[in-house]
């Protein structure tokens, strides 16, 4: 879409009703409106056929497209929005039967994304996603035209020009793969430093605008972007979160998840969402007080399926509890409860339920680590420092021996401990 310094787009909702479809119809326009006010857009009408399937080249009905001809002209709207991913020459053929320009929904998600890259790597990312998407739409226009035109005259220029188009775009995503390549080696040796470190990684996942950035901020006093908009957060953000009794886990937040991701912003996200493969946890944040939670979390699934995640051991956190009110919201609290055993219900907003997560968090953390009770000599005193730094530590002791530590930590810190023990003393009291 255009930018913000214009007067605002009005744009004309369309949504297909079709049989097995996740969503409802006016859900899935709901949803659609929040992307067009992301975008910029101001919704000027919206409608839903029901269809058992999309017509192949004009995507609509003909009919239906001549209501919506009305309607446009009625609300004064320039722009028609396709809840779903257009083929090319569906979309060609809306903008011919609207005489209006068409956007779809993967072009509006794109286009949001771009609007909130912020690195390096995001931008590039985007940018990846928004050619592979576009260079399909141009090469159908190029066939298009030559149909349509065939003669001389027509298809020198035309041809072309869009035949160069199509070579710059060719040349620019090879440089652009090259690039984030590059940037993802350097973060790759940025990932090994930090899996040195051995700490515990929880990384937070879930549809868009569920609260994970907020979630963020509250378990580890993070100012990560917070935003009643879908996508504000693209880049992934780790931070360090201090545990009661010491120690320290890791938490991470990325790029949220929606209903019909463009493909090729998955492919080109690959990569940050490979961040996800470090984790030890994936804390699936939910917004308890949203009416399709369950198809929501049927679309993370998914998605995570769809990233080889689906094993990866996870923790069900319903957030925005604040907005469950009354007998209903009571109703609903425990119905969930009885289905997601062990969930945890938190408010990232107002506070209630995080120290009760974040205490979750260091139980599953401390689980994985291992249970040492070693003795070590006085001048590796430094060692009791690194097990708080990195570990629970439960319990020491000064004595001639040396330094009696009792603690849970990571298993290469405990292997550190016991090679560095007084085995003499250690060996003797058992
Ligand atoms: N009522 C309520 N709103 C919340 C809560 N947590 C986050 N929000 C709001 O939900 C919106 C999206 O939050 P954000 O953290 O950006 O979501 P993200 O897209 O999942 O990172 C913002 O307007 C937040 O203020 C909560 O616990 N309760
Ligand atoms: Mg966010």
């Amino acid at each position: 879409m255009k930018d913000t310094s214009e007067p605002p787009e009005r744009a004309y909702l369309v949504a297909l009703d079709q049989p097995r479809a996740r969503f409802d119809a006016d859900d899935s326009l709901d949803e659609l409106a929040s992307l067009v006010e992301a975008a910029g857009g101001v919704v000027a009408g919206r409608a839903v056929q029901q269809r058992r399937a999309p017509d192949p080249n004009t995507w609509v009905g003909k009919g239906k497209a001549a209501e919506i001809v009305t309607e446009c002209a009625r609300l004064g709207a320039e722009l028609v929005v396709a809840d779903d991913e257009l083929a090319p020459r569906q979309q060609r053929g809306l903008e011919e039967l609207t005489g209006r320009r068409v956007v779809d929904r993967s072009a509006l998600i794109l286009d949001i994304f771009a609007r909130h890259a912020r690195t390096k790597e995001g931008r590039v990312q985007v940018e990846l996603a928004q050619l592979e998407y576009q260079l399909p739409r141009l090469r159908g226009i190029w066939k298009g035209l030559s149909r349509l035109g065939g003669g001389i005259g027509t298809r020198g220029p035309g041809e072309s020009l869009l035949e160069t188009d199509r070579r710059v775009i060719e040349r620019r995503l090879i440089d652009l793969r090259a690039r984030l390549a590059e940037v993802q080696r350097q973060r790759e040796r940025s990932r090994l430093s930090r899996s040195r470190d051995g700490l515990f990684l929880a990384a937070l996942v879930g549809y868009t605008n569920v609260g994970k950035s907020t979630l963020l901020n509250a378990l580890a006093g993070a100012t990560v972007l917070v935003a009643d908009q879908p996508f504000a957060t693209l880049d992934p953000t780790t931070r360090r979160m201090a545990l009661p009794g010491g120690g320290a886990l890791l938490v991470s937040d990325t790029v949220g998840f929606i209903n019909k991701l463009p493909p090729a912003l998955i492919a080109a996200f690959r990569a940050t969402l490979e961040e996800l493969n470090d984790a030890d946890l994936l804390v699936h944040v939910v917004d308890v007080g949203h009416p399709n939670l369950h198809e929501r979390m049927i679309v993370v699934r998914e998605t995570l399926a769809s990233l080889d995640l689906a094993s990866r051991e996870s923790l069900f956190v319903f957030n925005k509890a604040d907005t469950l009110r009354g007998a209903e919201g009571e109703a609903l609290r425990e119905a969930l409860g009885a289905e997601f055993p062990g969930a945890v219900f938190v408010s990232a907003q107002t506070g209630e339920g995080v120290e009760m997560l974040r205490d979750r968090l260091a139980a599953i953390a401390a689980s994985r680590w291992t249970k040492v009770d070693v003795t070590v000599p006085y001048n590796e005193g430094g060692l009791v420092q690194r097990v708080r730094e990195r570990g629970s530590l439960r319990n020491t002791e000064y004595s001639e021996a040396g330094i009696r530590i009792e603690a849970d930590v990571p298993a290469d810190l405990a292997a550190e401990l016991t090679a560095r023990r007084t085995r003499e003393v250690s060996s003797g009291r058992r």
